[in-house]
This record gives C-alpha cells, structure tokens and sequence, in this order.
C-alpha cells in the first residue's frame, strides 16, 4: 500500500488535518463547498490531489480557488483548475469525493493510491499549483491547510493571494502558456486589467457622456478588483459607482445583496433604494467571488417593486449573441454561433434565441455549459443566474485573425471580433469581463436598458430552495428536467404544471448549498405562486416520505 507515495509526510502531515467524524462532503457543481469550520481536512486532502493532478500533467500548473461563490460566509470551498483555464476534469470527481471521505490514515492513503493507480500518474513527476482566494475570514487558515497537502508531495506553490475566481482561471492559462504562440496574457493581476483595459480602449475609442455604471459588489473580492481595474481605465471612457464594497464588516458578503440575491429575489440590494437612483440608470451586481453578473434597472420610483427590471444571464446572452452574430455576418465570415443554457432560462429567452442561433441546453453547472460550447466556432454560454462567458474556438480566432476584408465595413468588424476575443475572459464567467462586453455592446448600438429589455418578455418564473434531511434521494435526467426519484413524484409535478397555461416546472438538489432547488415558470403571473408552491410542497412530501 503507498507505493511510491510519500506516505510518511502525508500522514504527519495529515494530523493536524484531522476529517471530523460523521461528515460526508461531496464534489458538487462547484467542486467541494460546505461550512468552513468543517471544511480543514478537505482543504488539505485537496491540496494533496492538486499536486497530483498536476503531476499527472506532467507539471502543469493548475489552480485551486478557495471560496464559497455566492455562498454565505460562514461557508467556504475549493473550486479546481485545470491547466487551459476550466474546470477540473470530470473523470477525477469521484476521486475527489472519495479522498475527502476517507476516516482515515490508512484510507486516506488507499484512496490516494487508487488516484494514482486509476489515472498512472508518475509520482517523480514535477508538480505545480497556483492558490488564490477571496475576502471570507475563514480562507487563511483553510489555504494553509491546502498548502500543507501540497508540501507533502513538494509541489511548486504559487500563492496568489487575494484574488476573483476568474482571475484565477486567468492565471492558470496565462502560466500554462507564456512563452508559446498561444499566450493568453501576463501571469499577474496587473496583466489581467491591462489585458482587458486595452481591449476595452480598442472597442471604445471615443470619450462618452454614458452616466455611470452602478456596481453592486456583494460586499466580496469584486470590490477589491474593481477598485484596481478603474485606475486603468479613463474615466471619459466608463465610469462606475461601486457600492456594496464593505470587504470587512463580518456577515456582509452576500448579506442582501450580489447576483444571486437580486436573480433570486427580483428586486434592488437591501438600502439600495437610499442611494438616489434614477429610472433608467444601468446598474449591476457580481456576485461573492465576481464570477457572475445580472443587470437591473428601474422604470419608476425605487420603492416600488413593480418597477424593478431584471436583465440577468439570459438576457446577457441575448445581447452577446445577436451582436457577435452580427458582426460575423459584416466580416463577411463563415462562422457557426450557438447558445448553451440550462433548464433554468427563462422559456421566452430560449424562444427568442432559438429562433436566430442553435441553442442546447445542459445541467447545471459552468462545467457542463462550457464544454457544451466548444462544440461551436463561437459558443455563447450563460446560465440564467449570470454565470457565462462566449468561446471562440481556435480556428475562429485565426480566421478573424486571418481574414481578408472585403470592405471597410467588413474591416471594423473584423478589428472588433479580434478585440472582444481578447476582452472576453475565456476561461470562464467573469463579472468584470462580461460586464465590459455588455457595456461595449450597449454603447455600439446606442442603447440603454430600455431597449435592451425590449427583446423578448420574460415569463413570469421562481426559483424556491426546499430545506429537506437528504437532498441526494432527488436523482434527475434530461439535463435535469425531469426526475427519476423519488418514485412518481415526477408524475405528480407533470399533473400540477398541466393545470396552468405555458407552465414549465423541474426539481433538483443543489450541487452548492444543502438544499433542494424548485424552478417554475408559467404565462400568468397570478398562477406563479400557486404553481411553485405546490411543486415545493410536492417536493417536501415525497422527501418526508423516503
Ligand atoms: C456555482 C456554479 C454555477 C451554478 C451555481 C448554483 O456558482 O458555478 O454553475 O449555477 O453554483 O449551483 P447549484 O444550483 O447546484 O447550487 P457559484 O457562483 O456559486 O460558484
């Protein structure tokens, strides 16, 4: 048992890394994430696999983010980068749910040896691991922990500090690349803003009078980011109003405010109504880790619910799409554009979309959604709560690159394919990417949020999160449309939505939070509230029953 493994360091290091007894952790949509105080030892054991994973690659870099998304603070994770910037491989989950599980010494190492002997991974091979984390109070002591796992194998450790989970990503590729014909970028924070500034300047040259942009950044790193990135960028090109960027005050990260809180709620910040906003005035939030974005504006006083406009990650993949797909045509290009969604979108969003792009749709989860659109030259990938970016796949990025214009028109597209390609974050959603990608569009085409809204109607949806003792009995298929467990429930969903008009409902356990979530949408907006508090109700019942 161990052959090869550096057992002696791994279990004295492990000591102090002691699994709490009675936990089971799981490798969920978003790689490990639960309560912080619970969450040491599969930091550490997380820390031994990442230096793995990257011997298995020869010494690649990959990354480990430690953070909790839109998580409350009290809770903390681990999201894992393999070394082109996305997310881990799926075939090693497993692995990673086993290893965190193991009682321990002596199963740790027996896990740790099915790691290595499943994928044959060379252990004298070198190994190199880039860490960052965001603003929660807990990721000092839980990156320490990773650091330990990653000594125990003398992994090379980069420390990146405090960064966004998309700068992370970014990291990841730019280290993975310089040097080669595909270099991403600088490996620093600095080369990030400078990346992305630059691309921005080239899409708008011109000093405009558009008002600020309001930024809601959840109290978390978005804040820290943001504040760094404006010094890049002349105030007569984009100006913000960053709020919400309190990064000390215990309890505030994600506490009434940030993407997740507005998509699910459909309404302003806590106290936003305070900050003299006007209609009409574009405003945004990130969410904890500035991984996500949804716009939202208001059409009267703020006081007022009825005034309150989403435009979330539909909505941002609506205006990203039917703009790329304009600028191929005038470069005069051939090139295939398609959308990625998941059963969350909004059913008047895939309509609209449908009817100009191929859509598919795939579970939950960046992971899926990404590799979904890689299937196409441009892949435009956004899931309902904000989370997405577009890919441009290599050949795309050399025909733009290669191309002959045969106008001048067909020239400017051309120059603003190859600009957007570079100030889109491809490795992943990126608040701060796809808010300057929607902010360039929104400026070529004149429009405010206005006219950005007008493209379709959202269907009047909800989303609800059911508390129930064991979330794990909810098993689903057709990228999570339909149950297949507990038995008959789907059944009784399908009766339930066949009593409302244009109603769509589906069930699913959160791969983030320990919860069970409940979607619904339906043409009447009266008919809502019944609709999805009959499916929770449904979903509470048959979890009491197994
Ligand atoms: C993560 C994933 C997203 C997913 C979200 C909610 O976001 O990256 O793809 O939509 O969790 O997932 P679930 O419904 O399974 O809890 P984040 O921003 O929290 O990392």
């Amino acid at each position: 048992l161990g052959d090869g493994l550096p057992t002696a360091l791994i279990t004295t290091a492990s000591q102090a890394h002691p699994k709490p007894a009675d936990q089971t952790f799981t490798y969920g949509t978003a790689g490990l994430r639960t309560r912080a105080d619970i969450l040491d030892s599969t930091c550490f054991r997380v820390g031994l696999i990442g230096a793995l994973r990257s011997k298995k690659l020869k010494g690649k870099t990959i990354g480990l983010m430690v953070t909790a998304s839109h998580n409350p603070e009290h809770d903390n994770g681990v999201k894992m980068v393999d070394p082109r910037g996305e997310m881990l491989e799926s075939s090693w989950e497993p692995f990673c749910t086993h290893i965190a599980n193991a009682a321990d010494d002596d199963e740790l190492i027996a896990s740790l040896d099915k790691l290595v002997a499943h994928f044959k991974i060379d252990l004298a091979a070198p190994a190199s691991v880039v860490v960052g984390y965001d603003t929660r109070p807990s990721c000092k002591q839980l990156v320490q922990a990773i650091v330990d796992g990653l000594a125990a194998f003398g992994a090379q450790t980069i420390d990146a500090g405090l960064k966004t989970t998309p700068q992370l990503h970014y990291l990841v590729k730019c280290l993975n690349t310089q040097g080669t014909p595909d270099a991403y970028g600088e490996p620093t924070e600095q080369g990030y803003y400078k990346k992305l500034a630059a691309a921005f300047l080239r899409l708008v040259p011109k000093s405009s009078d558009v008002p600020p942009l309001v930024v809601d950044c959840a109290n978390g790193v978005g804040a820290y980011a943001l504040t760094n990135f404006i010094k890049y960028l002349p105030e007569d090109r984009i100006a913000f109003r960053p709020l919400r960027t309190n990064t000390t005050t215990a309890g505030a990260l994600n506490s009434g405010c940030g993407a997740d809180y507005v998509k699910t709620n459909q309404c302003l910040p806590v106290g936003f109504e305070k900050e003299g906003l006007q209609p009409g005035e574009r405003m945004c939030s990130f969410d904890g880790d500035a991984d996500r974005i949804v716009y939202y504006y208001l059409t009267g006083p703020p006081t007022s619910k009825d005034s309150f406009r989403l435009l979330d990650g539909d909505k941002i993949a609506s205006l990203a799409a039917g703009y790329l797909s304009e600028l191929v045509q005038q470069a005069g290009i051939k090139l295939e554009l398609g959308c990625v969604q998941t059963a969350y979108a909004n059913g008047s969003s895939t309509k609209y979309l449908k009817q100009r792009v191929p859509v598919t749709c795939t579970p939950t989860g960046v992971k899926h959604l990404h590799h979904a659109a890689e299937s196409y030259d441009i892949g435009v990938y956004f899931e309902a709560n904000g989370h997405g970016t577009v890919l441009f796949s290599p050949s795309a990025q050399r025909k733009i690159k290669e191309a002959s214009p045969s106008s001048p028109a067909a020239q400017t597209a051309l120059e603003q394919l190859g600009a957007l390609v570079d100030l889109i974050n491809q490795t992943v959603g990126d608040a701060i990417s796809d808010m300057l990608l929607v902010e360039v569009i929104l400026r070529a085409r004149q429009w405010g949020p206005i006219e950005w809204d007008g493209a379709y109607e959202d269907l009047p949806n909800k989303i609800l999160k059911v508390n129930v003792r064991d979330r794990f009995v909810f098993k689903t298929e057709d990228a999570e449309r339909r149950l297949t467990s507990p038995p008959g429930l789907q059944e009784r969903i399908d009766e339930l939505v066949g009593k409302y008009k244009d109603a769509r409902s589906f069930v699913r356990p959160s791969g983030t939070e320990d919860c069970v979530r409940v979607y619904a949408e339906c043409a009447i907006a009266s008919e809502l509230a019944p609709l999805a508090n009959g499916v929770a109700k449904l979903v509470s019942d048959y979890a009491s029953l197994s």
